[in-house]
């Protein structure tokens, strides 16, 4: 057996509880017997024990400390193991933090600051010496195995794009111990920044470890800023607040609740839960915190880093609605106003919100609707805390906050011109599938994650994908690395016809024997702008285009996070054509 730090810390708990009797005699029974439940306690995959009660609302929100990489000089970033408050009535939680030490480690990671235009340099580091994991690794999964042990690491920046090397590839992965997995190059890793001013962000993306070093704290932000396409009177400065919105689940003595008991879907991996979904909602690291803000328009630049849970964000007051300018790949040549805000893991959105919209003095909750797994939902995953995000104040002043000029802009750049890009489309079918009980297996083009390269793409060209989801049940979100890219429509078709064999998804609707139930739709409000990862819903076709450039090494995945073994790698591209 392996030594799970929770199963010893059990017993402690209770015999600091315990200890307020002063009864010396029955604390040594209490003792014993908890040591003997405590080896009993499991957390089942879709079941926890709900976290402690919190008072939500009861701390601000802090600001992840803030990093300048625009000169192009090096930063050291490591990954350390840290101990970190989440709310004043818990104790605190053990995590993994991105940091320049040990001492400023810290989850969510320090957020970077880039330059378009100027390269940045970032050397990882793994500083994480324990022989295993905080959270229970279950050992039949494909995954990193270091030949010492620890715990492994491999950094992606998520949307970056950049050469395939310095791309976190799942098996690029390393240890305190100087193990490595058969894809690591280096840990000196290059940034060209020569993408549109956006919001990255950077996190584990190791084998088997992604969904576990993620939900123990390795992610942050990497902002690149400036260039000709920023438009100019955006709020800035204390205007511009970075939320990083995740879900846990806490044991009372203040550790991660995670499963160390899997899914009944997929028996053959006894501890492997593949959508994790926690009763405590996190912004920037602490449960349900407070924001004063001033009568005036805000920044809010938002990631979903839970591990599968969507959000759907709305404002308790009905005045207040999200002005959307950006998306994972930048600014949207067309924002959109909306009401409600729906984010699936790994989104990115960039919103202007006026609260001279709502008297001084007003409370505003900003609440989360979405059914988890999104869209169907069960609701044991949505008890009512999860209902709440963080809260904001609206105060008449903030000390030392300057006065801003602001411009709501109606339009960012021009939309591209996709016509051309179309007539000149090389067209793919990317079907989500997925291998019954008890594996589980998601699949693509019904290929395993580490089965031979089966795409070639060709540089200097442009694609049509057609991802085509087969699995019943909730959406997934697809995440292209490298690469941005455009949602030109999606199509509804009969699932329980196509895998009955009664229809055919070559023939068009509504010809009779077409599966399609719908003409092609437009993009969602979720599925609009430069994209680098988008919800699919099931039975759905959802069509891309994308155009390749020099750099690009493509690798299509599912999210890992909670999907251990699903990708289909695309060949390095070939030359220039023609
Ligand atoms: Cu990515």
């Amino acid at each position: 057996m392996g030594t799970n730090p929770r199963r010893t810390e059990a017993p402690a708990l209770r015999f600091s509880h315990a200890s307020h009797l002063k009864l010396a005699c029955l604390l040594g029974v209490l003792y014993s017997l908890s040591v003997i439940q405590a080896q009993d306690v499991h957390s089942r995959c879709g079941n926890l024990t709900p976290s402690p009660t919190l008072t939500p609302f009861v701390q601000p929100l802090p600001i992840p400390v803030e990093i300048d990489i625009s000169t192009g000089s090096q930063l050291t970033l490591g990954a350390y193991k840290i101990s970190q408050s989440v709310h004043p009535d818990l104790p605190n939680t053990t995590f993994y933090g991105y940091g320049t030490s040990q001492d400023t480690a810290t989850s969510p990671g320090p957020t970077l600051n880039a330059r378009r235009n100027v390269a940045s340099f970032i050397r990882f580091e793994n500083h994480i010496t324990d022989a295993e994991h905080i959270l229970t690794v279950d050992k039949t999964l494909h995954r990193a195995t270091p030949a010492n042990g620890g715990v492994p690491m491999s950094v992606h920046l998520h949307g970056a794009d950049a050469e395939g090397k310095f791309d976190g590839h799942p098996e690029a992965w390393f240890t305190a111990a100087g193990d490595k997995g058969p894809t690591f190059i280096a840990t000196n890793n290059t940034y060209p920044n020569e993408q549109p001013a956006s919001l990255l962000w950077y996190h584990d993306h190791t084998l088997g470890y992604t969904r576990l070093n993620v939900v123990s704290g390795l992610a942050g932000l990497y902002f690149i800023r400036g260039g000709s396409g920023e438009p100019g009177s955006l709020p800035e400065g204390r205007y511009e607040i970075p939320l990083v919105i995740q879900d846990k689940q806490f044991y009372p003595n203040g550790s991660i609740n995670f499963p160390d008991l899997g899914s009944p879907l997929s028996p053959a991996h006894p501890q492997w839960c593949p959508d994790y979904f926690g009763d405590t909602i996190l912004v920037n690291g602490k449960a349900w915190p407070f924001l004063d803000v001033v009568g005036a328009v805000y920044r809010f630049r938002i990631l979903n880093a839970a591990n599968a849970r969507a959000f759907t964000l709305s404002f308790s007051d009905s005045r207040l609605q999200f002005v959307q300018i950006g998306t994972d790949g930048g600014y949207m040549w067309a924002p959109q106003l909306l009401q409600n805000l729906t984010m699936a893991p790994a989104y990115r959105v960039d919103v202007l919100v006026d609260f001279s919209s709502v008297p001084v003095g007003t409370t505003v909750y900003l609440n989360n609707t979405a059914p988890a797994p999104f869209p169907d939902g069960d609701p044991i995953n949505s008890p009512p805390s999860t209902r709440h995000v963080m809260k904001f104040n609206v105060v008449q002043s903030i000390p030392g906050l300057p006065a801003q000029s602001v411009v709501i802009p109606t339009s960012i750049g021009s939309a591209p011109s996709t016509a051309a890009w179309i007539d000149s489309a090389v067209y793919r079918n990317v079907t989500l599938d997925v291998v019954l009980p008890p594996d589980l297996t998601f699949l693509l083009n019904k290929n395993h994650w580490d089965d031979p390269v089966t795409e070639t793409p060709k540089l200097y060209t442009t694609e049509i994908w057609d991802i085509i989801h087969l699995i019943p049940g909730g959406i997934h979100p697809i995440h292209i690395h490298l690469i941005n890219f455009l949602v030109l429509h999606q199509q509804a078709f009969d699932l329980t016809r196509f895998n009955g064999g009664l229809c055919s998804l070559l023939l068009s609707y509504p010809e009779s024997l077409s599966c399609y139930t719908e003409a092609p739709q437009p993009p969602d409000a979720t599925q609009v702008g430069w994209k680098d990862t988008v919800v699919v819903y099931p039975g759905t076709r959802l069509r891309i285009l994308m155009n390749f450039a020099p750099r690009d090494w493509p690798q299509l995945h599912v999210r890992s996070h909670h999907v251990p073994r699903l990708r289909m790698a695309l060949s390095q591209p070939g030359p220039r054509g023609p």
